[in-house]
């Protein structure tokens, strides 16, 4: 089972996402998230055994989940051949940097094999975008935004239909 660990947004951050993906949308071609797919990944886990999953679940037991105030306050790509992978981008927050390292510590204190690479907290709008011309000055996010967030979910990715899909298998939250 291909697996990670994430943060998923309230519908109201999900517009606010999807209205920065539509004023890219104007700017070029890509390869949009599906609306329901935008989540923002603390801990990608790749391939894991069915048998693995309830140890997973232990580890997120363990880990007190705090309230996240979390504001969207920049939009990137990363550059690629073929098109590039645009990204909207967190500010600094040390809350979910400590809560994401808890996470990355225990995990990998259990034998599953996180990437010890910075975290760059985004939620991916868009894979393979090429831009129409130069566009290198429009402005994509008109103004930042904000949400609180209390609760980890562990996915599944996986196709249905051929689309691909995240479902999510377990989740622990806090009070908010
Ligand atoms: P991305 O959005 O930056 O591509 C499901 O695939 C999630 O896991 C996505 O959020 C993706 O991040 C992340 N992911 C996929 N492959 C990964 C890898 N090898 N290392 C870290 N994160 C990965």
């Amino acid at each position: 089972m291909r697996l990670f660990i994430a943060i998923n947004f309230d519908e109201n951050t999900k517009e606010n996402l999807i209205t920065v993906q539509n004023h890219l949308r104007k700017l070029g071609r890509g390869n949009f998230s599906r609306p329901e797919n935008l989540h923002l990944t603390l801990a990608f886990l790749g391939e894991v055994s069915p048998e693995r999953v309830a140890e997973i679940c232990r580890i997120m037991d363990q880990i007190t989940v705090p309230v996240l105030h979390i504001s969207f306050d920049h939009v990137g790509r990363f550059k690629r051949d073929g098109g590039d992978i645009w990204w909207i981008g967190l500010a600094k927050n040390k809350t979910l940097l400590t809560l994401q390292k808890e996470l990355a510590e225990r995990l990998r204190a259990e034998g599953f094999p996180i990437e010890n690479r910075s975290f760059s907290p985004h939620v991916t709008l868009a894979r393979r975008v090429v831009l129409n011309e130069k566009q290198e000055n429009i402005k994509i996010l008109k103004e930042p935004f904000y949400t609180d967030v209390n609760k980890i979910s562990l996915m599944l990715s996986h196709r249905i239909d051929g689309k691909l899909t995240y479902t999510e298998q377990y989740s622990v939250q806090s009070e908010i």
